[in-house]
This record gives structure tokens, C-alpha cells and sequence, in this order.
């Protein structure tokens, strides 16, 4: 596939798109994401995994950052418990594929005095509203930030000029960190980076996704958790806000290349779709029922988790 076909497919939004291009024709290029540590990753966090990897096929070079210090101004937990789960999230995203790529901890690089020196001369030119603003998306409890949320975007800025990327991967809830990112960099110095955002996918039963509302599929779910979990999925006959849709879409299509719905003759047999948009026509179209889109799905998913698994678990 094109270089900027893969780069840009399965994203809302990319800033800007010409300065993609041109990044496109740089010999090197250099993209990250940056991950809060979290007890589960799971469909939610591999829709940046999936383009990550798409990246790195069209030639960036890919740094992973584990975002310690962030998860802890957020107020997730102790420095030390979100330690432990730093190492764990680096090894499902490895088993997810993202091998090759250069992961960084936060902690390890934001704690010398450049780093330090350059938050502190961009705190002085971020007005208070727009960082509040900036975490609505991002942040824990916003109806009382604390000031670490406040440290926390001007930081994830300063990743950005530290790790010394191009590009930002990131779900669109990243959005308006991106875009301070973008405005405030060069007066540091560093040119604004080109911002690649991806869609916030549903949980399984259609509301937002939440590993507390039990509504998401993780890595660690057994194919027994991965059956059980689909069965139950939301799927309504029509497309929008179809999370069965969304997995086909944003996990199995980009990884599996092509899907088989496989149905006993007397309900149609077997249909093949080389492309999620003619997976989509024909589920609208009621040629298939959401059964049988559930079990496709499923039978994907398991595919891809199991290796995964296997290698999380077996260390
Ligand atoms: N803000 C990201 C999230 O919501 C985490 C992150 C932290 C991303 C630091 C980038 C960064 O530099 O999970």
C-alpha cells in the first residue's frame, strides 16, 4: 500500500495534511505515541497500536513512551504501582506486534534540568484556561483539577521536543494537547509536530469504553472472556455506533487483510470481503446477519489476541 494511504487510513483527522506529505518525502521520520500505564490494554489502546505499526511500514522510526510520570500527575496511582504496570503494558504492546520500536519511560527522560527548564518556560505562556481545556478528554475528575493536571499537557508538550519526533499519534481526545503542542513548540524551538489522530472506538455494549465498565476486550482476556464477550456485544442492524462493526473495522481488517463470513449453505454460505467498506455495504444492506457478524469478529479477534497472550503470559 501507499505510504500516505497507510498513514492516513482508519484516522479522523491529521494535522496538517500537507505537511504529512512532505514528511512523507523526508528520508527519516520519526513518530510516537505515549501511553498512560494502565492495569489492561486492551481495543481501546490498539487502535494507536495498529497505526503505529502502520507507520512503521510506511518507514518511520516508532518510539513507544510509558508514560509514568503522566499516569501519576493524573492521579492513577503510586509512582511505584504504576511502575510495575509500565513493564507489563511494554510487553502486550511488543505481543501486539510493535516490536522494533524504541520504548522510552517517561521518568527516565523528564527529570533533568533542560527538560524541567523548558516546562517551565512554557507554563509561563499557557494561560490557565487553555490547559484546563486542553485535559477535558484526557484527564481523571475534571470537575477538580489539580495543578498536576495542569503540569501534565504542558509535559506531554515538551515529550514531543525530548523524544524529538515529527509526528504525534494519538486518539482525538489528544486533540487540543496536540494543538497547544503545535502553537507554543516553536517558541521553544522545536517546529511543530504533524498530529495523526485516531477515532475513540465504543465498548462493546455501544457506551463509552471503560475497563471499570467491563465493556472493553483486553489482552489478557482468554478465548473462552473473547467468546463470552462478543456474544454479548452490541449490534444493531445498521452501521453507526455498531461496536461489532468498529473491531472489524479497526482491528481485524488492518491486521487480517480480508474477512470470510462463514454460514451453513441454507443461510447464504460462505462471502469473502477484501475490504471493510464492502463488509459494511453488504451488512446494511441486511445481506448479513449480525450473528454471524459477531462470529467473524470473534474468530478474528481470537487469532489475534492468542499469540499475544501466549507471550505476555509466558514470561
Ligand atoms: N495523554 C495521553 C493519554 O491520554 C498519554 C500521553 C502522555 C501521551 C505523554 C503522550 C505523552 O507525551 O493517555
Amino acid at each position: 500500500m501507499d505510504p500516505y494511504e497507510l498513514v492516513t487510513r482508519n484516522t479522523v483527522e491529521v494535522v496538517t495534511d500537507e505537511e504529512l506529505r512532505a514528511l512523507i518525502d523526508r528520508p527519516v521520520r520519526r513518530v510516537y505515541t505515549g501511553y498512560e500505564p494502565s492495569g489492561e490494554i486492551h481495543l481501546g489502546h490498539m487502535v494507536t497500536v495498529n497505526k503505529l505499526m502502520d507507520l512503521q511500514q510506511a518507514g518511520f522510526e516508532v518510539t513507544v513512551l510509558i508514560a509514568d510520570l503522566h499516569a501519576f500527575l493524573n492521579r492513577k496511582g503510586t509512582m511505584e504501582e504504576i511502575r510495575e504496570t509500565a513493564e507489563y503494558n511494554r510487553r502486550c504492546f511488543e505481543g501486539l506486534g510493535l516490536r522494533g520500536a524504541n520504548y522510552v519511560l517517561g521518568s527516565d527522560v523528564q527529570l533533568t534540568p533542560e527538560y524541567e527548564l523548558a516546562v517551565l518556560e512554557l507554563s509561563q505562556a499557557i494561560t490557565l484556561n487553555r490547559a484546563k481545556r486542553s485535559m477535558d478528554e484526557v484527564g481523571r475528575q475534571m470537575d477538580n483539577p489539580t495543578v498536576s493536571q495542569m503540569v501534565y499537557p504542558i509535559m506531554q508538550m515538551v515529550d514531543i521536543a525530548t523524544l524529538g519526533v515529527d509526528a504525534a499519534v494519538g486518539g482525538i481526545d489528544q486533540r487540543k494537547i496536540h494543538m497547544l503542542a503545535r502553537e507554543h513548540l516553536p517558541s521553544i524551538g522545536y517546529p511543530a509536530p504533524v498530529c495523526i489522530h485516531t477515532p475513540i472506538i465504543n465498548g462493546l455494549d455501544g457506551k463509552k469504553m471503560s475497563s471499570s465498565a467491563g465493556n472493553v476486550i483486553s489482552v489478557a482476556d482468554s478465548e473462552e472472556d473473547i467468546k463470552k464477550k462478543m456474544k454479548k456485544a452490541f449490534c444493531p442492524p445498521e452501521v453507526e455506533n455498531n461496536p461489532v462493526l468498529e473491531i472489524l473495522r479497526y482491528h481485524v481488517f488492518p491486521r487480517a487483510g480480508a474477512v470470510a463470513i462463514r454460514r451453513p449453505e441454507k443461510f447464504g454460505g460462505d462471502r469473502e470481503f477484501a475490504a471493510y467498506e464492502d463488509l459494511e455495504r453488504a451488512y446494511a444492506a441486511g445481506e448479513i446477519h449480525p450473528l454471524d457478524l459477531k462470529n467473524a469478529a470473534a474468530a478474528h479477534l481470537i487469532d489475534i489476541l492468542a499469540p499475544v497472550h501466549d507471550y505476555v503470559c509466558s514470561r
